[in-house]
């Protein structure tokens, strides 16, 4: 459970611990934050992400955008947004930010899949649904909410096949993952200035279009931005841990992928959206280690990494709001 109502980053937390979390946090903190549980996961978990404004978002601020876990075994992408939260609100060292932006952070895009990584299978990656009862559909269950936004849908890097783990979906925003996701960007994007999802590993700053590798019209502030918050995270990185790379997510991960988050919201008009790709250490000295391709970070490593996203979170509300 939560102590003293503050989140502990010294290991991972259980699903109910992050939402007991999130709700202390909008009990307690009722004049700058608002939690939304509108809508609901596949097998009938609140989506809950919160809005934490200054003024309840009254007043047209600039807003920035960032959440976690849409992949459920990237279980390091959740704690740094539950941070984010406690920056924003608890330990407040960077006022600015509340007095310039208002902030929407999702920290468990995909709670079914994170219940299942954290309960049956650590490397399980899609949402949970289950949309007919053939027999390939009940063996193979699932979407990978990060191929099933609406923007070149299913065109690339994505699979028709249900057992796959980048399986499309049987429409765009078949999931109502992705789609709460979708419609948080479609309401707010006259507003919207920086969207963040948070995925590992690789240690990478991404940025459209991830569909074919070309760059938009904002390519170069994207650059430039991501640059920034890649440089805030080098200078706070542990020596043995890989210095972030920033680029085109195409031409940077090595494939090309139709139906993500970052280009949805780019298309839709926010001018800076950036997939995040924590790092992950690939830990070969260690054959009992099973986990050993990179999405089991030791949890020593939790706290280090919430620290230097914060940073980069930082500067990249500040650019935003330069821009
Ligand atoms: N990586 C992202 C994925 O969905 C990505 C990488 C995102 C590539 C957006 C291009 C565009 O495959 C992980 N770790 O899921
Ligand atoms: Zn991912």
């Amino acid at each position: 459970s939560i102590n003293g109502g503050s989140l502990p980053y010294d290991n991972y937390q259980t699903l109910d611990v992050i939402y007991e979390y999130i709700d202390k946090i909008a009990e307690d903190y009722p004049e700058i934050v608002t939690l939304v549980s509108s809508s609901k996961s596949f097998q009938g978990r609140p989506l809950k992400y919160l809005k934490i404004s200054k003024d309840k978002f009254v007043s047209n601020k600039p807003i920035i955008y960032i959440d976690a876990g849409i992949h459920a075994r990237e279980w390091i992408t959740i704690p740094t947004v539950t941070y984010a939260i406690h920056k924003l609100v608890e330990n407040v060292t960077e006022p600015d930010l509340l007095d310039n932006f208002d902030w929407i952070l999702f920290p468990v895009v995909n709670p079914d899949g994170y219940v299942f990584s954290y309960e049956r299978d650590r490397m399980w990656r899609k949402t949970r649904s289950l949309k007919d009862w053939s027999i390939t559909s009940f063996l193979c269950r699932g979407v990978d909410g990060n191929r099933n936004f609406n923007f070149e849908w299913n065109t690339v890097g994505a699979d028709d096949d249900k057992c796959s783990p980048i399986y499309a979906g049987t429409k765009p925003f078949s999931e109502s993952e992705s789609r709460t996701v979708g419609e948080i960007i479609d309401e707010h994007v006259d507003r919207m200035v920086l969207f963040i999802t948070m995925h590992s590993f690789g240690s990478m700053i991404l940025y459209p279009w991830g569909n074919n590798g070309s760059l938009s019209h904002n390519a170069f502030s994207l650059h430039t931005v991501g640059i920034n918050m890649a440089d805030a995270m080098n200078r706070l990185s542990l020596p043995h841990f890989p210095n972030y790379v920033v680029g085109n997510s195409m031409l940077t991960i090595g494939y090309g992928t139709s139906g993500a988050a970052e280009d949805y919201a780019h298309y839709r008009g926010v001018p800076l959206t950036f997939t995040f790709e924590l790092p992950g250490l690939e830990n070969e000295d260690d054959e009992s280690n099973e986990f050993s391709e990179g999405f089991h970070l030791d949890p020593i490593y939790i706290n280090q990494v919430c620290v230097e996203t914060w940073a980069a979170f930082v500067i990249g509300a500040r650019r935003a709001g330069d821009l």
